[in-house]
């Protein structure tokens, strides 16, 4: 097993790492910018280096800096945590490079990913069923116009290099297609400095359903189930929940079989997610995420699988223990995304949190890296922590992250935690009614 990892992030997701790390007996470095000087996840570590200035293209996205830091550490791994560096097939690159070992997949199956044309078509080919589009990039309009009129309206022009919502453009008709075109086309090239799109039909009030993976370099694949992401603001999630409240076991068994199937074929390592629009009982792949996800403690709680230590085990070359059929989902799991922000615009709120009180007691777990005291530096995103919450059922669970919310005390920024008490009064939150554009409706029309 490595015996020094070094964490290259920082927050909750840098303080999930190192507990998982000394848990397998693996010491930790953290690196740090200025600005997280008195962070926890500094703290915590057992040895810590500072990389660089507040801005993140100068510290946690530093990849000289990082290698570096590595080598004066002396750290024979690197977990990427999400986001920062977590999904760069050339920071996998260049690690492996430098004889350190990067906890994720290999750097071409994270670049396979990262292409969202290449993906589909190389999931597609391994049994998974895909949103019906065109067979790859759209070259001109009307080699486009004649693709979707195949497809049929309305479609969704989509950026190859996509992700988040950019450069996508949905054209309900064929009047609209060559605007819708021309806009994915510069927006993508303006973000990602290439303009490939490809076509797809436009789902119109999917859910967002996405499924856990974990596999190790031997061949075994295991599910955990899936997640229900729907609902999300501006491509932020901000209430996950697992297992949905619309699948049945069979349809669970039955996608899982399919993703552990597919994955055992592209030889793929590591933990995964298999993202998919769900809508008349038929799942639709969109994409493919190759990092640990931050709303993997609720697979975790309804599993009692410590998906890290797994992500470890198997980023060392280890076998995993686990087959599927010691998988067993129990009872309900919701994680609310809590941010320094305002709860009715949304405007960010760094600055320093006076008191915090977390909430406690069976079936309650809070994943932060906040403390009383601390400041919430400016440069970064405003996760405060993440509110998980099981229960034996959804019931149970919506009573629970009530009581939980309340006993929840965060002083001297502003919170979205009484976004999430208004959420809990909502007749299609408490049924499980929603879709992918329910939240920003709801927030629309209030
Ligand atoms: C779609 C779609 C409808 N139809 N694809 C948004 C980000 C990207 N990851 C995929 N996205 C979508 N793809 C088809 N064919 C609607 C969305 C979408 C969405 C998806 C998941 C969660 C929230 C969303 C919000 C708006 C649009």
């Amino acid at each position: 097993m490595f015996n020094k990892v070094l964490i290259a992030n920082r927050g909750e997701i840098a303080l999930r790492v190192h507990r998982a790390c000394h848990e397998l007996g693996i010491s930790t470095v953290a690196i740090h910018s200025t600005a997280d000087e008195t962070a926890m996840h500094v703290r915590l570590a057992d040895e810590s280096v500072c990389i660089g200035p507040p801005p993140p293209q100068e510290s946690y996205l530093n990849i000289p800096s990082i290698v570096a830091a590595c080598e004066i550490s002396g750290a024979d791994a690197v977990h990427p945590g999400y986001g920062f560096l977590a999904e760069n097939a050339k920071f996998a690159d260049i690690l492996e490079a430098h004889g350190i070992s990067f906890i994720g997949p290999e750097a071409d199956h994270i670049r396979l990913m990262g292409d969202k044309i290449n993906a589909k078509a190389a999931v597609e080919r391994a049994g998974i069923p895909v949103v019906p589009g065109s067979a790859g990039a759209i070259l001109d309009i009307d080699d486009g116009k004649r693709v979707a009129a195949d497809i049929g309206y309305p479609v969704l022009v989509k950026a190859a290099a996509g992700g988040g919502g950019r450069g996508m453009k949905v054209a309900k008709t064929e009047e609209d297609f060559e605007s819708a075109f021309e806009t994915a086309r510069l927006e993508s090239k303006t973000a990602f400095g290439d303009d490939s799109v490809y076509l797809e039909k436009y789902l119109e009030r999917p859910r967002h359903i996405e499924i856990q993976i974990l596999a190790d370099t031997h061949g075994n694949v295991v599910h955990l189930g899936e997640r229900d992401c729907s609902l999300q603001r501006r491509h932020q999630k901000v209430w996950e929940e697992a297992p949905s409240p619309v699948l049945t076991p069979d349809e669970r068994t039955s996608i899982g079989e399919i993703c552990t199937q597919a994955v055992r074929e592209l030889g793929y390592r590591g933990v995964g997610t298999i993202e998919f629009l769900y809508e008349n009982g038929e799942f639709y792949f969109i994409e493919m995420n190759t990092r640990i996800q931050v709303e993997h403690p609720i697979s975790e709680m309804i599993t009692g699988i410590d998906l890290l230590r797994e992500q470890i085990i198997a980023g060392g070359g280890y076998k995993l223990t686990l087959k599927q059929d010691d998988i067993k989902i129990s009872g309900h799991s919701i994680e609310c995304r809590i941010n320094a922000e305002h709860p009715e615009t949304f405007v960010p709120s760094p600055g320093q949190i006076n008191r915090f009180h977390t909430p406690g007691g069976m079936g309650v777990r809070v994943d932060s890296a906040v403390y009383s005291g601390y400041r919430i530096p400016p440069y970064y995103d405003s996760l405060i922590g993440k509110l998980i919450i099981h229960a034996p059922t959804r019931d149970q669970a919506l009573k629970r992250l009530d009581r939980a919310l309340k006993e929840f005390v965060i002083e001297g920024v502003d919170t979205t935690i009484p976004l999430f008490s208004r959420l809990l009064h909502e007749e299609d939150i408490r049924s499980g009614n929603y879709h992918i554009h329910w939240l920003e409706n709801f927030l629309a029309g209030q």
